[in-house]
């Protein structure tokens, strides 16, 4: 029971349990981890897949031959291990060069550097089999008010985007881009900083139909918004490109939980929303082990991340099945929202002169609380 199987395509971020804890206050508290092993472990407790950083492989200094020594050794572990890379991404923000942001650096060589950097990482993900690209631009904004003209760096964001989208195109690659949204951390605030501001993005770019979404659980909520809500409104426009799953407090700093830590509530109507949708990538979990944690603890959080996917899915699944929460869903009127307002044939003249019984719908009930304490009953177990 709640054992991760392949075909609910976990995978994981080598970043994740790889971490080795350092943070604002403190440096590391575990060893590095090279990226065969995070691919060894992961296969071992039940992954599926990966997502890697070109640096999450190689070092940023890597020469040519330490490249591909080290990409030998990740590719060795894959074919071994069977493990599937699903996503891939590029380390825009660890080195000193990007700390005013890679594409919306104001320095124009940085910028150059920055495509470059992501081209080459683009054809070793498309070499690994990866169908999505991860664009996360943690340190795409700034701190202060002049230090950034944002329409300027919105232009280059674009510019960057469509070169991208033209190298794929050209390369005749397989891959489709998923833009991270997030509101601050590392930088004071960031460009693109939720759902919502990525996808009236997308829509200016030259290959928009290239370009989607990779929202995060912790990214929505440290900006107080409903995940569940987001990654609705994105499947809503086709853009649900990929998945950042992970657990957050409230708004603060970014926790990196394991997923279904934190905020139990919205991860049981994330998996519910999910389950319930055509999305088909992988179930990706984007985590931080906590520093206090050894290496089995690494992997003890990992294994948490699967499980209480698996915990939550049982249980939005018998709140589905309940017929109690049948009856609740039909006197809350869930369903009529599916019927258009208009019928075929109508027009607004339909509508113009409509006049119900106010008073009566006034004071009709939604019946919204039965239907949500059905629902936290089977959540806290008790149904
Ligand atoms: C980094 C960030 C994550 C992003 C990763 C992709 S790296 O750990 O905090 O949310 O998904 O670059
Ligand atoms: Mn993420
Ligand atoms: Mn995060
Ligand atoms: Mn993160």
């Amino acid at each position: 029971r709640f054992t991760p199987r392949p075909e609910d395509k976990f995978s994981f971020g080598i970043w994740t349990v790889g971490w080795q804890g350092v943070d604002v206050f403190g440096p590391g508290t575990r060893p590095p981890m090279p990226a065969e092993r995070a691919v060894r472990k992961l296969a071992e407790i039940g992954a599926y897949g990966v997502n890697f950083h070109d640096n999450d492989v190689f070092a940023f200094e890597a020469t040519a031959a330490e490249r591909d020594e080290r990409i030998g050794a990740f590719r060795k572990a894959l074919d071994e291990t069977g493990l599937v890379v699903t996503t891939a991404t590029t380390n825009l923000f660890g080195h000193p060069i990007f700390k005013d942001g890679a594409f919306t650096a104001n320095d124009r060589d940085v910028r150059r550097f920055a495509l470059r950097k992501v081209m080459d990482n683009i054809d070793l993900a498309a070499e690994l089999g990866a169908k999505v690209y991860v664009c996360w631009g943690g340190r795409e904004g700034a701190e202060s008010g002049a230090a950034k003209d944002v329409r300027a760096a919105l232009d280059r964001y674009k510019e960057a985007f469509d070169i991208l989208g033209a190298y794929v195109l050209d390369k005749g690659y397989d891959l489709r881009f998923a833009i991270e949204p997030k509101p601050n951390e590392p930088r004071g605030d960031i460009l693109l900083p939720t759902v919502g501001h990525a996808l009236a993005f997308i829509e200016e770019l030259e290959h928009s139909e290239l370009v989607g979404l990779n929202p995060e659980v912790g990214h929505e909520e440290m900006a107080g918004l409903n995940y569940a809500h987001g990654l609705a409104q994105a499947l809503w426009h086709g853009k649900l490109f990929h998945i950042d799953l992970n657990g957050q407090n409230g708004p603060r700093y970014d926790q990196d939980l394991r997923f279904g830590a934190g905020n139990a509530r919205g991860a049981f109507w994330v998996v519910d929303l999910i389950e319930g949708s055509d999305y088909d990538g992988p179930i990706h979990f984007d985590f931080k082990p906590p520093r206090t944690e050894d290496d089995e603890g690494v992997w003890e959080s990992a294994r948490g991340c699967m499980r209480n996917w698996l915990i939550l899915r049982e249980k939005v699944r018998a709140f589905r099945a309940d017929p109690e929460v049948g009856e609740a869903l039909r006197a809350a009127r869930v369903d009529e929202l599916g019927t258009p307002t208009l019928a075929e044939g109508e027009d607004w003249r339909s509508v113009r002169e409509f006049t119900p019984d106010v008073e009566a719908l006034a004071a009709r009930g939604a019946a919204f609380e039965r239907l949500d304490q059905l629902a936290l009953e089977h959540l806290y177990g008790v149904r």
